[in-house]
């Protein structure tokens, strides 16, 4: 089978699944799979013979305050699918991609083709971006207009449920988020630990695109709590708009020389292999791909509440999670965690958990979509 995959090629985790995605499914030697995206997507690092990039070639004009990449990703879709006849259409994240690739589909079905298209919604397509007025209408019909649409869980799919206008006939199938169990597993990195804490000190860990809704913040005055009661250390991972304000906040109380912000590291799994807890707080967050990857690494997670977060952290079991902004149960929650008696059932548990979101246990449920909108 060959599919088109188009994504967002960047370090987000809408980009991450369609590309490991895309990966898994050509290691198969049963799909040939053709990336559609504006740039390199960056887990796409190695050569495979079933796996190709074709970029969308944005030109801009003076005339053109907003370059229309809507279109010119529709135009490439159209080119692709025709020059390498492709079966199918995957899009990940709807915003632009399930409606440039329904104009797609009709630029194709005019010319005879008739190209299924699959949507995966991820996240702030629907619960921030999608939902706002402006693009309400566009992301209901291009839900609508789907062969086939997937949510990474039950919240989303509820979510999409209440917020937009979706036909009866659409049927939104959860596939959730999945993992690659041998790149994310705990390594022996003593020598790095050692490196960042020189005193056996435990190591708390955040990754995120340090966007308002992640409320990275909230690690930060989780941190001061615990500090107070256990020595440890924080890594800040990953880049955003808010990180020069949570830089300067470290400095005003005074815990810079216990913090480092590392950026965008595209070795994930070594930093989790040497952290002791995993924190995210966010507002939303539809899955917490980041959390999975931490609980696969045997890092245990405290998070909030929200979105599909108890669809994967297990209460008193894999982590724990507290209302969102209820900074003092994240810290008093970290502390039980910590203690030296509990943090290796805690870290068995988040590995056991990350092993029910295998790659071998969802591709399959993906490659049935495709299965079931091939024979619509
Ligand atoms: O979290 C982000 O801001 C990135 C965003 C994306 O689309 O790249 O992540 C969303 O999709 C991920 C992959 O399905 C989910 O694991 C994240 O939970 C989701 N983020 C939010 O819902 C905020």
């Amino acid at each position: 089978m060959k599919i088109g995959i188009v994504c967002y090629p960047t370090y987000g985790g809408s980009g991450v699944v369609a590309t490991e995605l895309g990966k898994a499914l050509a290691a198969t030697d049963r799909y040939e799979v053709h990336f559609i995206t504006y740039d390199q997507p960056t887990r796409l690092d190695f050569f495979n013979k079933n796996l190709f990039y074709h970029k969308v070639d944005i030109r801009t004009y003076p005339l053109f305050k907003y370059p229309p990449y809507e279109l010119a990703l529709a135009s490439s879709m159209v080119q692709v699918v025709k020059n390498e006849q492709l079966d199918l259409l995957h899009v990940h994240y709807a915003i632009p991609h399930a409606s440039a690739a329904f104009m797609a589909k009709q630029i194709l079905k005019a010319q005879g083709i008739d190209i299924p298209v699959v949507t995966t919604l991820h996240g702030t397509d629907i619960t921030l971006v999608g939902k706002d007025e402006t693009f309400e209408p566009v992301v209901s019909f291009s839900i609508n207009q789907s062969d086939g649409v997937t949510a990474v869980s039950e919240s989303l799919k509820q979510q999409t449920l209440e917020y937009f206008d979706i036909q009866s006939s659409t049927d939104i199938k959860v596939v959730p988020n999945f993992i690659d169990l041998d790149r994310f597993k705990r390594q022996k990195k003593d020598h790095f630990k050692k490196a960042i804490c020189p005193n056996g000190e435990k190591l708390l860990i955040h990754i995120s695109n340090m966007r308002k809704v992640k409320r990275a913040s909230d690690v930060i005055k989780v941190f001061a709590k615990v500090r107070k009661e256990i020595p440890c250390k924080l890594l800040m991972v990953g880049d955003g708009p808010e990180r020069t304000h949570l830089e300067e906040t470290c400095y005003d109380i005074g815990a810079c020389h216990d913090v480092r912000f590392l950026g965008k590291l595209d070795t994930i799994e070594e930093v989790l292999s040497v952290a002791d807890l995993f924190i995210m707080p966010s507002a939303k967050e539809s899955f917490g791909l980041a959390a999975l990857e931490a609980m696969a690494c045997e890092v245990p997670v405290i998070s909030s509440n929200v979105g599909g977060l108890p669809e994967l952290n297990i209460q008193g079991v894999t982590g724990f999670m507290s209302d969102v902004g209820d900074v003092d149960d994240m810290a008093r929650n970290t502390i039980h965690i910590l203690q030296d008696e509990h943090l290796p059932t805690f870290k068995a548990n988040a590995r056991k958990r990350a092993e029910d979101f295998s790659l071998e246990n969802i591709r399959p449920l993906y490659e049935e979509v495709y299965e079931q909108v091939l024979k619509k």
